[in-house]
């Protein structure tokens, strides 16, 4: 059975946005799965540690046979085919692929916790999500588009035309 799983893209070293058009090709690769839609790009103020390039920001849509976790493996092999180093917490990175939202399925243990916990409060995260589906809702209820409404401002601005 296919399942919609949405990943959160996002690059702040070498060629950002190069790194996730290429990552958005390798998402569409992965086994069992197809690409359903793919979100425009925007640049957004850094979170965390100031003193860092602005990051480049995106979504996908998938419909995946993959179970989460052997998911999470396939993003992280692919952060690392990228050149990923985890240098420092909310630092620095060439490509960070989150799971942001795995059908209706919520998930906590020592390796995903799905919603992705900070999803609520980026704007980053949410606008693509709302631009891939519009009446998106997590499994609790919530509709992206009022958390999207709630969130902090981090300076959003869209790089790429609405498809
Ligand atoms: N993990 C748990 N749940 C998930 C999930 N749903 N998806 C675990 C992916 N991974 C998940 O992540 C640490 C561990 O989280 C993984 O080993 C995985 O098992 P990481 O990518 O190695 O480390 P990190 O990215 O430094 O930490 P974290 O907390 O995942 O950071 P975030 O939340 O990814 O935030 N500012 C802007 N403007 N745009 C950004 O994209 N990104 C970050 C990183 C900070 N500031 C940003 C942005
Ligand atoms: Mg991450």
């Amino acid at each position: 059975m296919k399942i919609d799983a949405f990943i959160g893209l996002g690059s702040n070293l070498d060629d950002p946005a190069g790194q996730l058009a290429l990552a958005v090709s390798e998402l569409a690769k992965l086994p069992g799965t197809e690409l359903v839609r793919q979100s425009p790009f925007y640049a957004s103020r850094p979170v965390g540690p100031p003193d860092q390039p602005d990051f480049i920001n995106g979504a996908v849509w998938l419909s995946t046979e993959l179970a989460p976790h052997a998911l999470l493996d396939h993003l992280q092999a692919i952060e690392q085919a990228h050149g990923r180093e985890r240098l420092q917490h909310w630092g620095p990175r060439t490509l960070d692929l989150d799971l942001l939202i795995y059908g209706n399925q919520t998930l906590q243990d020592e390796r995903l916790t799905v919603p992705h916990r900070e999803l609520a409060h980026r704007d980053f995260v949410l606008q693509p999500l709302l631009d891939l589906k519009p009446g998106l809702t997590l499994p609790d209820g919530t509709t992206a588009a009022s958390l999207r409404a709630q969130c902090p401002d981090n300076r959003l601005r869209r790089l790429t035309p609405p498809d």
